[in-house]
C-alpha cells in the first residue's frame, strides 16, 4: 500500500493550571502564597526520516495530541511540561494548511524538524500574583487551552533520478538492474502502481532513482495512473526518459518521445526544464541494423543525450549508469520548497463576538476574551471588580450596549454569568 497523501489533526497540548496555595505547617500560621506555577504543553513536531517512503503510518492513525502540562502545586511546585508529540514523515513531505491551501513547511534532508503547533502556557500560581499591596492573592491562573487543527500531508518524493516513459517500456527492469530495488516485472502496461526508490551505486557514489508509474496520452489530464504520480518528479534533477526502440507493442517510439514531453510539460512547465537522458531500451530485441536506422532518425528529431541499453543483455547499463554520474555531478541539489511567511500557529487574540441567546442572554465569545479569561477567579472580589473594569477598558460593555443591553440583562462569558447593573 502506498499512500502520498492524508488529512491528519494535530493539537498541541494544553497548559496546566497555577496553583491557590498558602504554607501552613507548624512553624507557620499564615505564611505567604505558595500556588507554583503550570507547566507548558508539549508542542506539535514534524520530523522527517529516510527509514520511510511512504504515508502508510497514516493511513489509520489520523490524530495526534501532544501531552498537556501538569498544575502547578504548593510550596511553588511548577507542573511538569507536557511531552512534545513528534510525528515521523518521509523526507519529501510537504504540508499544507488545508484552509488556506499553503504550503507551511517541506520535510526535505533526513532529521529535519519543523515545530507545527506550540503547547499552550502554564497558568501562573498565586504566588506569581503576591504584591506589595496584595499579599494574599486567592486566585490563580488557568493554562492556555490550544486548538486542535488539520493538515495535509503530501510526499514529493526526493530522487536524483526519474524514470519517465509509457507502460511497458522497461523502467522497472531498468531500475532492477542498476540499484538495489526489486521492483515487480511483467509483460503487461501499468505493472507499476506506485513510485519505487532504489539506491544505485556506482564509482563509489550512488544516487537515488524515482520508478513511477508508466505515463499515457493525456496523463496530465487524469488519464491512466501517471497524473497522480507526476508530482513525484517535480523534485527529480534528472529525467531518464526510456522509450522502446524495439517498438515491440506496435507502438513508434519517436511519437511516444514526444507525447511524454509534451505531457510533462502539460502538467507542469518546470518538468520540462529538467534535464534528461534518453534511454533507448529493448535494443536486444532488434538487430543492429534496424537499431542504427533508429537511432539516426532519434538523432534527426532530438538533441538531447542517448543511450541504448537492454535489461536482458546489460549492454549500455554500465554506460547509462556513468553517464548519469556525470550528469548528476552537473546539476545542482534541491531545495525545499520556498516557503511563504505565514505563522500557521498564530494564536487568536484578537476576536472579541458578541451574540444573543434565544432567552436573551448576551454571550461574549472570542481568541482576546479567552486570553483575558484565564486570570479571572469569580470568587475573588478584588478579581470581580478587575473583571468588570477591564470589560469597560476593552469596550465589550459599549459593544454589548450597541447591540442592546440594558440594566438586569444576563452576559455569559465562558461558564461566568452574571446580571450587568449599570
Ligand atoms: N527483451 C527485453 N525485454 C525487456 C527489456 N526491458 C524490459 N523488458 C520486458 O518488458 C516488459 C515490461 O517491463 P517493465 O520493466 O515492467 O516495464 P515498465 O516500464 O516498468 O512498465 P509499467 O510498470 O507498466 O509502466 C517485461 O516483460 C520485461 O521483462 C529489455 O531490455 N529486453
Ligand atoms: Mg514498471
Amino acid at each position: 500500500m502506498f499512500l502520498d497523501r492524508v488529512k491528519i489533526s494535530i493539537k498541541a497540548g494544553n497548559g496546566g493550571k497555577g496553583s491557590t496555595s498558602f504554607l501552613r505547617n507548624a512553624q507557620t500560621a499564615n505564611g505567604g502564597p505558595d500556588g507554583g506555577e503550570g507547566g507548558k504543553g508539549g508542542n506539535i513536531v514534524f520530523e522527517a526520516t529516510s527509514n520511510l517512503n511512504t504515508l502508510y503510518n497514516f493511513q489509520f492513525k489520523k490524530k495526534f495530541v501532544a501531552q498537556n502540562g501538569e498544575d502547578g502545586s504548593k510550596k511553588l511546585q511548577t507542573g511538569a511540561n507536557g511531552k512534545d508529540e513528534v510525528i515521523f514523515v518521509p523526507c519529501g513531505t510537504v504540508i499544507i494548511d488545508p484552509l488556506t491551501n499553503k504550503v507551511i513547511a517541506d520535510l526535505h534532508d533526513d532529521g529535519a524538524r519543523f515545530i507545527a503547533l506550540r503547547g499552550g502556557k502554564g497558568g501562573h500560581g498565586n504566588a506569581y500574583f503576591k504584591s506589595s499591596i496584595k499579599q494574599a492573592p486567592h486566585y490563580s491562573q488557568s493554562g492556555e487551552i490550544t486548538v486542535q487543527k488539520e493538515v495535509i500531508l503530501e510526499l514529493k518524493t526526493i530522487a536524483d533520478v526519474g524514470l519517465v516513459g509509457f507502460p511497458n517500456a522497461g523502467k522497472s527492469t531498468l531500475l532492477s538492474c542498476i540499484s538495489n530495488a526489486n521492483p515487480k516485472i511483467a509483460n503487461y502496461p501499468f505493472t507499476t502502481l506506485y513510485p519505487n526508490l532504489g539506491v544505485c551505486a556506482v564509482k563509489g557514489q550512488s544516487f537515488v532513482v524515482a520508478d513511477i508509474p508508466g505515463l499515457i496520452e493525456g496523463a496530465s489530464n487524469g488519464q491512466g495512473l501517471g497524473h497522480y504520480f507526476l508530482k513525484h518528479i517535480e523534485r527529480v534533477r534528472l529525467i531518464l526518459h526510456l522509450v522502446d526502440v524495439s517498438q515491440s507493442d506496435g507502438r513508434d517510439f519517436i511519437e511516444d518521445f514526444k507525447i511524454i514531453n509534451n505531457e510533462l510539460v502539460a502538467y507542469n512547465k518546470k518538468l520540462g526544464d529538467i534535464p534528461q537522458i534518453a534511454v533507448l531500451s529493448k535494443i536486444d530485441l532488434i538487430s543492429d541494423e534496424v537499431l542504427a536506422e533508429r537511432e539516426k532518425a532519434f538523432k534527426e528529431k532530438f538533441n538531447i543525450p542517448y543511450v541504448k541499453i537492454s535489461g536482458a543483455t546489460m549492454q549500455g547499463i554500465e554506460e547509462l549508469k556513468l553517464l548519469t554520474l556525470q550528469k548528476l555531478s552537473t546539476l545542482p541539489k534541491k531545495q525545499p520548497i520556498e516557503i511563504e511567511e505565514f505563522d500557521f500557529d498564530k494564536k487568536d487574540v484578537e476576536s472579541i463576538n458578541i451574540y444573543r441567546l434565544d432567552n436573551g442572554t448576551f454571550v461574549i465569545e472570542g481568541g482576546r476574551i479567552d486570553n483575558f479569561i484565564r486570570g479571572v477567579v469569580l470568587s475573588d472580589n478584588l478579581s470581580f471588580a478587575y473583571f468588570q473594569n477591564k470589560l469597560k477598558e476593552m469596550g465589550i460593555i459599549d459593544m454589548l450596549k450597541e447591540k442592546g443591553l440594558k440594566n438586569g440583562d444576563s452576559v455569559q462569558i465562558k461558564d461566568i454569568v452574571f446580571e450587568y447593573t449599570e
